[in-house]
């Protein structure tokens, strides 16, 4: 359809006060949603869709009675109304009235002898049938459990949400791993590391939420994609989480996610036994450490009888571990593992494990060794239910990684992958970021573990090696924001998790389609236009961060968000890049290298060891090249570096453009806040393009053949302005303030004013300027023209730093003023608290029609 949402039913119908009341709704701007049901709206369907379900049968029967089958059968009803209008009528046994039948095939089997076939299914897989039987047609929605009922029930009401025809259906899904789990970093007190969409949604003040419902709803979100485990705490664990105070809060929470068929796997501290058992050891080898974790077991199980296991990280970022008594990681796990196994609890070991103190100066020294070297020594020795969860890559969620070479080497070991919805080190949530292309390619990566056919997806659902268990991690890191993750587009990580984890062959134009389709609707306007965002903007935020696989050039030892070029070097956490006057990247190579290449099977090591086979994409991390060393492309590497941040910065402006075709056709409320965060986006990729390229032209002394690095012929810097109660500072690190330098307003409290006067041609111009937003004040800012306001705000956004800096700097555009030579220019500033309206400059760019 080729009409804004909800006017071309009301047009067809002629109901013209209909038609009145959406403009109104527009009018006022209500026309709006939050964002909360994310992909479970069940948004009523345009009539013309509502027909193709005509015949669906009105009648749901419900065999068997267990929170699960409960929680299946409320969503149908829900998911029913909301799209086709119907209210459900309920039974418990089948009859000739045609209706939709739930119950797992143990009790059907027994019922309807055309679910002959079901025995094929895996635990958690389903079937969606449509049967005959006394002359009536069903639809059967069943499965092995009554977990699997409820998937198959979500896959139902998917279906019809996106328009798939339902009748004679035959589909038969099995989950591609047992593991489907989300992890979150929230801290007892209610924050969370590495989080971005607000406070915790599980804790607060070192209790846990007296608001169930939120917890609830997530819950459904969960189920509704196959999510079968959740981590409700950080895996920096807090001691006093496995005590009997805080088990029976946990047992609330478990209670909670039960009817959505989510299990619990608590996070816990390795030196527990000294911590909060009483005893002067945590040394897994003696009996007393070792009766700890199994009277600690009892309790716990007492309290939840279905937790899923433990999460330890251990000997890794300053957390204790078996290395304070010498003993080995098997040691470690083992002693907790063995425990949990009467009550089929799994120990999720992390392998990520590093030492953060290594000599910068020795080059043969390299993090991304660490996880083989820890673990692939002790294939083998750990009981079978422990999973060692490994970070897909192996260094820490950059914006481009190669796979992590443990994945091939772990053949006598169960594994999990783990990845990152949060978006730590790519845009924090500010930046629109489609992880799934990313995670497929990992996924999807050949390790050539015993020959080819080897994929890390196969590895790590344990089909290679035939584990019996294995799968999929995400650290997810929801927050109160009514959105969950902050930026509505956000949430296609989220849902294109739990479908790859699911089925790891989708493709990620696939996953985002159905997500777009669930989240706003079958028009195909805004399906085009979204897909096409999505799927562009993991690479648009690589080139502006950081190509050829040099990491994100971000504050690595900071906030990980702004750009921060040196702030990986000269220290022991082995974020290295390496580059100097000559040259950048880590020499990985057998050859002359760290020697990390040689953890690869010999035909992937082939490949990344040669220069003439290692693609650009992954370059920097494998090599060290000079400057001006050719990529397969005939580009030089520095000329690479700064074409991409152009085009990188061009796409991200080119976003909000691309956005700004849906107006009226989404609701207000979303459209707008998405504009919001792609035009801040924008602004910010500039940053990055320009602490990048400036970083890289003032270091290899190379210029940007196209003239761009280094010369900005639009830009007035402000220290160059007329002062008023402005004073300039020099920028730090000095990359993050345009030609170094930026203005502060000079006093606590106080007020300034920068003025200049416009010297170009006459004519329509867009006025931008860059300043920096602490989060340490609200400071008010105005640009007059010639003495008459054009634009006034407050810098009040919440960025991750309370200094002038990368992370900070942020822009605001005033669009399509008349600019005539001579005019005054002048931005008035009126501090507040320690925030100082710091200003970096002016960029007049003319107006484009
Ligand atoms: O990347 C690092 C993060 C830490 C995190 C750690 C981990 C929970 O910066 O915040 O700690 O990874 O994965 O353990």
């Amino acid at each position: 359809m080729l009409e804004p949402v909800g006017f071309g039913m009301a047009k067809r119908n002629g109901c013209w006060f209909i038609i009145c009341f959406l403009l109104l709704l527009q009018a006022t701007g209500s026309w709006g949603e939050t964002g909360y049901d994310a992909w479970l709206r069940h948004q009523s369907l345009e009539e013309q869709a509502r027909l193709a379900y005509e015949l669906l049968p009105k009648l749901v029967v419900l065999v068997g009675d267990s929170k699960m089958l409960n929680s299946a059968r409320d969503e149908l009803s829900r998911g029913l109304l909301g799209m086709l209008g119907w209210r459900l009528s309920l039974r418990g046994t089948i009859s000739s009235e045609p209706s939709i039948i739930l119950g797992n095939s143990r009790v059907l089997a027994a019922l309807l002898p055309q679910l002959k076939g079901a025995e094929s299914l895996a635990e958690e897989g389903f079937w969606l049938k449509t049967v005959s039987s006394e002359g009536a047609t069903h639809i059967v929605v069943t499965g092995a459990t009554d977990r699997a009922v409820l998937y198959g029930t979500f896959a139902l009401l998917r279906k019809i949400a996106v328009g798939d025809p339902v009748d004679n259906l035959d589909v038969k899904q099995n989950p591609y791993a047992p593991i489907r789990f989300l992890n979150h970093w929230d801290n007892l007190n209610g924050t969370i590391e590495r989080g971005y969409a607000g406070k915790s949604i599980f804790w607060e003040k070192d209790r846990v939420s007296d608001d169930l419902n939120r917890i609830r709803d997530y819950g459904r979100l969960m189920a509704s994609v196959g999510i079968n485990g959740c981590s409700i705490n950080n895996v920096n664990a807090d001691a006093r989480v496995i005590t009997p105070e805080f088990l029976a809060q946990i047992a609330r929470i478990a209670d909670t996610l039960r009817p959505w068929g989510v299990r619990l796997p608590v996070s816990v501290d390795f030196s527990s036994p000294r911590k909060i058992g009483g005893l002067d050891t945590f040394d897994p080898l003696d009996p007393r450490v070792a009766e700890f974790w199994k009277t600690k077991v009892e309790e716990i199980y007492h309290f939840i009888p279905d937790l899923a296991g433990f999460i330890l990280k251990a000997d890794s970022e300053g957390r204790l571990g078996p290395s304070a008594y010498k003993r080995t990681h098997t040691d470690a796990a083992n002693v907790i593992a063995r425990p949990l196994k009467p009550h089929k609890g799994l120990l999720f070991y992390r392998g990520f494990v590093y030492d953060h103190h290594m000599d910068w100066r020795d080059l043969k020294l390299d993090r991304a060794k660490a996880a083989f070297d820890n673990f692939r020594p002790l294939d083998g020795a750990f009981e079978d239910n422990v999973i060692v969860q490994i970070k897909h890559g192996p260094i820490d969620f950059q914006v481009r990684e190669p796979a992590s070479p443990l994945f091939a080497a772990l053949e006598k070991t169960s594994q999990a992958i783990e990845l990152q919805i949060t978006q730590e080190y790519t845009g924090q949530q500010r930046h629109l970021c489609y992880l799934v292309p990313m995670w497929k390619e990992v996924l999807d990566f050949d390790l050539q573990a015993n020959g080819p056919g080897t994929p890390v997806k196969a590895l790590v659902a344990g089909k290679t090696f035939r584990r019996s268990t294995g799968g999929f991690v995400a650290v997810s890191n929801v927050g109160r924001d009514t959105n969950w993750l902050g930026h509505d587009l956000a949430l296609a990580n989220l849902y294109g998790f739990g479908r790859l984890a699911w089925d790891p062959d989708l493709s990620p134009s696939q996953i985002v389609q159905e997500w777009i389709r669930l989240t706003f609707g079958n028009d195909e306007r805004v399906d085009k236009t979204i897909v096409d965002l999505e799927l562009k903007s993991w690479l648009a935020y690589e080139k502006y961060t950081g190509p050829l696989g040099a990491g994100t050039l971000t504050d690595i030892i900071g906030v990980h968000y702004g750009p921060g070029i040196e702030s990986s070097e000269r220290n022991g956490w082995g974020q290295w890049h390496r580059a100097d006057e000559q040259g950048i990247g880590m020499d990985r190579t057998v050859a002359t290298g760290t020697g990390f290449i040689g953890q690869y099977s010999p035909v992937v090591a082939a490949t990344f060891e040669s220069l003439k086979t290692c693609p650009d994409e992954l370059l920097l991390f494998m090599h060290h090249v000079p400057y001006d060393y050719r990529l397969h492309s005939g580009k030089t590497v520095i000329q690479h570096i700064y074409d991409s941040h152009y085009e990188g910065a061009q796409e991200a402006a080119g976003f909000v453009q691309i956005w700004m075709n849906l107006k009226g056709w989404i609701d207000d409320d979303r459209y707008a806040a998405i504009l919001k965060r792609l035009q801040y986006q924008a602004g910010h990729a500039i940053v990055w393009r320009d602490a990048i390229n400036n970083w890289f032209l003032r270091k290899s002394g190379i210029s940007d053949e196209r003239g761009r690095a280094g010369h900005f012929p639009n830009r007035i810097e402000a220290e160059n302005m007329t002062l008023d109660g402005y004073s300039v500072f020099e920028g730090k690190p000095w990359e993050t303030a345009s030609a170094g330098k930026a203005l502060q307003v000079s006093s606590p409290g106080g007020q300034g004013t920068a003025s200049f006067r416009y010297s170009g041609k006459p004519g329509q111009y867009d006025l931008s300027v860059q300043y920096f937003d602490q989060n340490n004040g609200k400071s008010s800012l105005r640009i007059l023209l010639n003495g008459r306001e054009v634009d006034h705000w407050l810098a009040d956004e919440s960025l991750p730093s309370s200094r002038p800096d990368g992370h900070t700097s942020t822009r605001r555009t005033v669009h399509a003023l008349s600019l005539t030579p001579g005019d005054e220019i002048r931005i008035e500033a009126t501090v507040q608290a320690d925030e100082r309206a710091c200003i970096d400059y002016v960029e007049i760019t003319p107006t484009q029609r």
